[in-house]
């Protein structure tokens, strides 16, 4: 049986301890949600600094960038200019996977390569040694392309990664050389390296090849990332549809279809804060339009697959697509009724990223679980309130730190994929291109939505609404579990997946399952519920 708890009193507790000005702030990243007809009625403050001595779970805009956008290309090779540690998570640590044509092609995602600047490079510049790791790496593997990101101290010292770009793609010309200046302190979040990544994708990439892939449906996918093998099943099920998957940017992709993506004729969006901004620039240059889709969750997969046919417009393809659903359906439901039976009436609460928030909801509903209470690390009030909500967003000093790119029609790869009529028949038949809704206005009214969740909001969380699940991340994982609760890791999936699609829904509600209906939680009893805690209050108010 859910915890009842009441939301307000909950908030109150999330701010009680916290200095006056910051419980100030705190407070309007916390809201009780509150909807009506369907439009959030309060506004929620997001996308802004971290408080500094708040334990954030956010990452920096280099992880953005470079971990998120560009990690999962397996033949672009990648070059972080920064000392190494930096390096580290360059390295597969979020389980994005990757399947090469043939054991031959080209395939960096094993590497994690850095030019490790020491001092002398800080103090003297670090660009020589950059031009070394690339003359390095061409005679080593002679990529077709090769990317720079820049770490925090390229910035403060000044180094020039894109004169670097330039002079060395003069002098190796058949390779594609181009840089992203992600420093970690670009923005308040990994959500700025998201769109410096996207700037130089669309600037740089794509549009660069006249190729076309096979069939008569070509799709590009945009932000999805194939972590624990998600774009295989969604492969799967476009094939099994008769829909060409053009380019994913980036799961289980390659360079060629970045390069070649201005041929596609329909973006679907899946990870909006990631990737929305390519989306629209590609719409505008190349006249692609583009709309959301969902993959997470069986039903939301079935709906994402219909409106793509729809889209098209083709009976046979329409048919098809209805044929796989009801076949893939009628799997999931075997499986779906029994774990419903075990899970039904249980909780979840769900802190990740900038969609997976809003997206998991879909998978527990489907099992009878409400999400009690959701947030996202670092996504920006349209994530929350709907896409509509942009033109409203304060431009801040953080913000306007990211080039916006103003894009125009290309003078002639441009090419409208539907007459006026067509697009306005599609409108009214339901679809919403170039739109999303937003977290709250699907969530229950009493639900709490909280952005920018720290480790003080969780074990509050945890003592108040006691749930039956909590999803997030590994910085959050051994804290709840020592609170005898279990934690889904909803960025890297633990060691499981694929989650989306079909045989995704299938492989979560068996995993959730497993864990909710565990008794072995219940034998657990953290440290600090035995001996005594340390206390300490504020200097400062
Ligand atoms: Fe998009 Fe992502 Fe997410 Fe994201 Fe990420 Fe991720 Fe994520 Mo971790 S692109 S916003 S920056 S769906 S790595 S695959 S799980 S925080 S919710």
């Amino acid at each position: 049986m859910a915890n009842i708890f009441d939301p307000v009193n909950v908030k109150q507790e999330l701010i009680a301890e916290l200095p006056v000005k910051v419980a100030r702030k705190r407070s309007k990243q916390i809201l009780v949600n509150d909807t009506k007809d369907g439009e959030p009625s309060r506004e929620i403050m997001a996308n802004v600094r971290t408080i500094p001595g708040i334990i954030t779970m956010r990452g920096c805009a280099y992880a953005g960038c470079k971990g998120v956008v560009l990690g999962p290309t397996r033949d672009i090779l990648q070059i972080v200019h920064g000392p190494i540690g930096c390096c580290f998570y360059a390295w597969l640590t979020r389980r994005n996977q990757t399947r090469p044509a043939t054991a031959d092609s080209p395939n960096y995602m094993p590497y994690a390569m850095s030019t490790d600047m020491q001092e002398e490079n800080i103090i003297f510049g670090g660009e020589k040694k950059l031009k070394k790791a690339i003359d390095e790496a061409i005679a080593l593997f002679h990529p077709k392309a090769i990317g720079i990101f820049a770490t925090c101290p390229v910035g403060l010292i000044g180094d020039d990664i894109h004169s670097v770009a330039r002079e060395m793609e003069a002098k190796y010309p058949d390779v594609n050389i181009f840089g992203f200046s992600c420093e970690g302190y670009k923005g308040v979040s990994q959500s700025a390296g998201h769109h410096i990544a996207n700037n130089k994708v669309f600037t740089d990439v794509v549009g660069t090849l006249d190729k076309k892939k096979d069939g008569a449906f070509l799709v590009n996918m945009l932000g999805e990332y194939n972590i624990g093998g998600d774009a295989f099943e969604l492969e799967r099920v476009f094939e099994s549809c008769g829909i060409t998957l053009h380019a994913t940017f980036s799961g289980n992709s390659e360079y060629d279809e970045f390069a070649s993506a201005q041929n596609a004729n329909l973006n679907v969006v899946m990870c909006h804060r990631s990737i929305n901004y390519l989306a629209e620039m590609m719409d505008k240059k190349y006249g692609i339009p583009w709309f959301k889709v969902n993959f997470i969750g069986a039903e939301a997969t079935g709906k994402s697959m219909r409106k793509i046919a729809q889209y098209f417009g083709d009976e046979k393809l329409m048919e098809k697509t209805e044929a796989v659903i009801a076949e893939e359906m009628a799997q999931v439901e075997i499986v779906r009724k029994d774990v419903e039976t075990r899970c039904k009436g249980k909780t979840a609460v769900m802190f990740v990223g900038g969609s997976r928030a809003h997206h998991y909801q879909e998978l527990f509903r489907e099992i009878g679980m409400e999400t009690v209470a959701a947030g996202y690390e670092f996504a920006h009030r349209d994530d929350y309130e709907g896409r509509k909500v942009i033109p409203d967003i304060k431009v801040d000093a953080d913000s306007r730190n990211i080039e916006e790119i103003k894009v125009d029609k290309d003078p002639t790869a441009y090419r409208p994929r539907k007459t006026p009529e067509e697009m306005s028949a599609l409108t009214s038949a339901g679809i919403r291109f170039g739109e999303y809704e937003g977290m709250m206005p699907e969530m229950a009214p009493h639900a709490l939505i909280i952005d920018d969740m720290n480790h003080h909001d969780m074990e509050v969380l945890i003592e108040q609404l006691k749930p039956d699940i909590f999803c997030a991340g590994v910085k959050e994982k051994y804290v709840v579990q020592k609170y005898g609760i279990p934690l889904k890791q909803l960025h890297s999936y633990d060691y499981g997946g694929p989650y989306a699609g079909y045989r995704g829904a299938i492989n979560f509600y068996k995993e959730i399952d497993r864990m909710v209906n565990t008794n072995v939680w219940k034998l657990i009893k953290a440290p600090w519920h035995e001996s005594p805690q340390l206390t300490a209050t504020y200097g400062c108010e």
